[in-house]
């Protein structure tokens, strides 16, 4: 554990250098959810300023048995969330993860989530590189996309 630490830790500076320029992850949290909940969701804003579509290809956390990207799509007008490959970051676009469309599932959790405790999330791209977040347990509230608006960049910034 201490090594994979280690590589994740050399890859996001390696990284840094290279990309971090174009990828930027802003209001980034998880969702609180009761102590009985065996799964969350990851919300945040993926702003790539680069002049390169790229993707997000998977999401890993030690806090659940699985990650996956998922999406929303109505099924018989009913919304249900599905499992995509990936999510496309064009460039120079904000891609939004948010409730009711694209968000990083986290199934399976290992123990409670409470409010204010911090999720260490690591977002792999398309191109390899690694970035690593480390979310604030948040709870939803309906106009928390505007209110992290506000309040600016302060937490779930990748550096
Ligand atoms: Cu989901």
């Amino acid at each position: 554990m201490q090594i994979l630490r280690l590589l994740i830790t050399v890859s996001i500076f390696a990284s840094c250098s290279a990309l971090a320029m174009d990828i930027q992850v802003h209001h980034a949290h998880v969702r609180a959810v009761p102590p009985t909940a065996a799964v969350t969701a990851a919300f945040m804003e993926i702003h790539n300023t680069g002049d390169k579509s790229r993707a997000l290809v998977s999401a890993n956390s030690a806090v659940a048995d699985a990650v996956e990207l998922h999406t929303h799509t109505k099924v018989e007008g009913v919304m249900q969330m599905r499992q995509v490959e990936q999510i496309d970051l064009p460039a120079d676009s904000i891609t939004l993860l948010q409730p009711g469309g694209l968000h990083i599932m986290l199934i399976g959790l290992k123990k409670p989530l409470k409010v204010d405790d911090k999720v260490l999330v690591s977002l792999k791209l398309d191109d390899g590189s690694l970035i690593e977040l480390n979310l604030p347990v948040r709870k939803l509230e309906p106009s928390s996309h505007m209110k992290g608006r506000m309040k600016g960049h302060i937490k779930g910034h990748h550096h």
